[in-house]
């Protein structure tokens, strides 16, 4: 049989259930755009810039309906698209890149594009191949999804040279489509006994959960329920756990945390961790003190004693591990009543936290926790909420109870600004039966705004809520104390209405609290109506989320008396002299 490698590589991503592709035609990839077109159940979807197109693709793979694919041209298309791949790598999520490669057949140097790509792509990806003949395409595309979705997720690099997605060539009989590896557990007898005793005897045990438990909240409640215990969530998995349990104690662990989860962990003696690596924001730049006993399930192993020593490490998927240790922890007799304490000092401390915010003066700006209940209202209990990154993905974090597993998305690791309205439409895209709004600050929407267009093109309907404040406020907020200057934290002005209508979008605004409520639900109508709508909402940022204060003291605290005494000094001495 005869075909060529654009034929091949399209056959391939239908077998794989790919729905959505993302890029930018070029000279490179033509053959491959002129396949995805005929194709009856695959979208080739034009996006205004790489980096939004990865981000898009990184959204439809977190939404769990279906994997995330970019199409693109060699070396520009990699260099832009790169922040998007490198954010599904530290986050974990897996994502398909398929990128067209020089001709190879002609001796020419200097080709356009022509570099090395699988240099490039190294360090933000799992895997990369380059084809080298037809026979190859289809198992090499099958054989990188299989990288992807395998052991901790991630993104995988294809580059098939553009000669070969011209020119047919022979393959022979074609690979079956690979099915998804079932979920399994690794850790042994031995070890789940061990955990399970250590959980059993623990007298104030506690369960703190990543994006890995992401798929495991049901467990995950059962095993609340039979410790007592508490739950707290790291940022990329605070749809982990339904924020409406009465265990929930909420986002972060240690110092930077919220106060139910600061008060609930206070001497927790024995943690259970499943599917986070203890990495920064969520530990507060680490500012959470090892617990006694640490019982870490994951499914890297690598990830074991990484930050914090695990005293028992249980590799495998948060499914079968929890299942196996939920078979083996039995009921426990002060849990019942460990349970009922622990759930009635959460919600206390959720109340008081909520009232704190409420009580805040915010003139004549929108106060946040008020246009968070006002979205929390409005929003059905599967709606997807993805935050961009800054203070409003803090305050989101802090004062939007999630309800529904997947329904939180945001650049954690990677850390990546721009995300917000890309995968906003990625996961609409992936599940247009749900309601999916953005949380953007008003930096980040410089960065990737201009995929609105995308949306209307699609007719993704989402809602997108600009936290405006006038400045890149998560960094000028941590400049005020040690530098008592802003600098390069102040934006120019930005015409948001203007940016609304250049896209063709719609446009709200929220200039005070007397109208939160009624413009967050006619925003929400009008994406559910299938039209993307801009909010402009004229945030207040003059109180600090428990995230910005926490951090800042725990890395103040860091320095040594020396180093200290110098930025406190230099911090004084400014402050005076203006
Ligand atoms: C690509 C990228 N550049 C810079 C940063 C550093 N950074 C983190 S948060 C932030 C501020 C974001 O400002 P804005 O979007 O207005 O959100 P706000 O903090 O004001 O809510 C910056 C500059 C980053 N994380 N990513
Ligand atoms: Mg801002």
């Amino acid at each position: 049989m005869q075909k060529t490698a654009a034929w091949l590589a399209r056959h391939a991503l239908e077998q794989l259930g790919v729905r959505h592709t993302f890029g930018i035609p070029g000279v490179h990839n033509t053959e491959l755009y002129d396949e995805l077109a005929a194709s009856e159940t695959i979208t080739p979807v034009l996006v205004a810039h790489e980096c939004g197109g990865a981000f898009m693709a990184d959204a439809i793979s977190r939404t769990g309906a279906g994997l995330g694919c970019l199409v693109i041209v060699p070396a520009a298309g990699v260099t832009h698209a790169a922040s998007g791949i490198g954010e599904a790598f530290l986050d974990g999520i897996p994502m398909l890149v398929v990128a067209g490669g020089v001709r190879r057949d002609t001796g020419f140097a200097y080709q356009l594009h022509d570099m090395d790509q699988q240099a490039l792509v190294k360090p933000i990806t799992k895997g990369a191949w380059r084809v080298a003949k037809h026979a190859d395409v289809v198992p090499t595309i099958f054989e990188a999804w299989r990288t992807a979705t395998s052991g901790e997720p991630g993104p995988v690099f294809v580059e098939i040279p553009v000669e070969l997605q011209l020119l047919p060539g022979e393959v022979g009989q074609l690979p079956e489509c690979p099915a998804a590896a079932p979920a399994s557990c690794q850790a042994g007898a031995p070890e789940l006994d061990r955990a399970a005793a250590l959980l059993r005897h623990a007298e104030r045990p506690g369960i703190f959960c990543g994006w890995g438990a992401v798929d495991a909240g049901e467990l995950l409640e059962r095993l609340a329920e039979q410790l007592g215990a508490p739950v707290a969530t790291t940022l990329q998995g605070l749809s982990s756990f339904r924020g409406n349990h009465p265990l929930h104690a909420g986002f972060a662990l240690g110092p930077s945390a919220v106060p139910a989860s600061r008060n609930a962990f206070e001497s927790c003696d024995c943690l259970l961790a499943v599917g986070t690596r203890f990495a920064e924001i969520a530990t507060g730049s680490y500012g959470c003190k090892p617990p006694g006993n640490l019982v870490h399930v994951d499914i890297n192993p690598k990830v074991f004693g990484a930050n914090y020593p695990a005293t028992v490490g249980l590799e495998g998927d948060a499914r079968a591990v929890l299942t196996a240790l939920l078979e083996r922890l039995g009921p426990i007799a002060a849990s019942q009543e460990r349970g009922r304490r622990v759930a009635a000092r959460i919600a206390a401390d959720k109340q008081a936290y909520l009232e704190g915010w409420l009580q805040h003066d915010s003139g004549q700006r929108v106060n946040p926790a008020r246009f968070f209940q006002a979205l929390r209202a409005g929003l059905p209990d599967d709606g997807i909420v993805v935050a961009d990154d800054g203070n409003h993905t803090f305050l989101t974090a802090e004062l939007m109870p999630l309800h529904a597993p997947r329904t939180f998305f945001s650049p954690s690791d990677f850390n990546s600004m721009g995300y917000c309205i890309p995968a906003t439409i990625g996961a609409k895209l992936a599940r247009p039966d749900r309601t999916v709004v953005g949380i953007v600050g008003d930096g980040a929407v410089r960065m990737t705004g201009m995929e609105m267009a995308t949306a209307v093109a699609q007719a993704a309907g989402v809602a997108w809520f600009v936290f405006n404040d006038g400045e890149l406020a998560q960094i000028s907020q941590a400049q005020q104390a040690p530098y008592n200057r802003k600098t390069c934290t102040v934006l120019p002005p930005l015409d948001l209405e203007g940016l609304a209508q250049a896209n063709a979008v719609e446009f709200l605004h929220i200039d005070g609290d007397s109208s939160v409520e009624d413009v967050v639900a006619r925003a929400l109508d009008t994406a559910r109506a299938g039209r993307p709508v801009l909010v402009d909402v004229r945030i207040d940022y003059s109180r600090r989320t428990c995230f910005t204060e926490g951090t800042i003291k725990t890395n103040l605290k860091r320095f040594d008396l020396g180093a200290r005494t110098r930025l406190i000094g230099r911090a004084l001495w400014r402050r005076v002299t203006g």
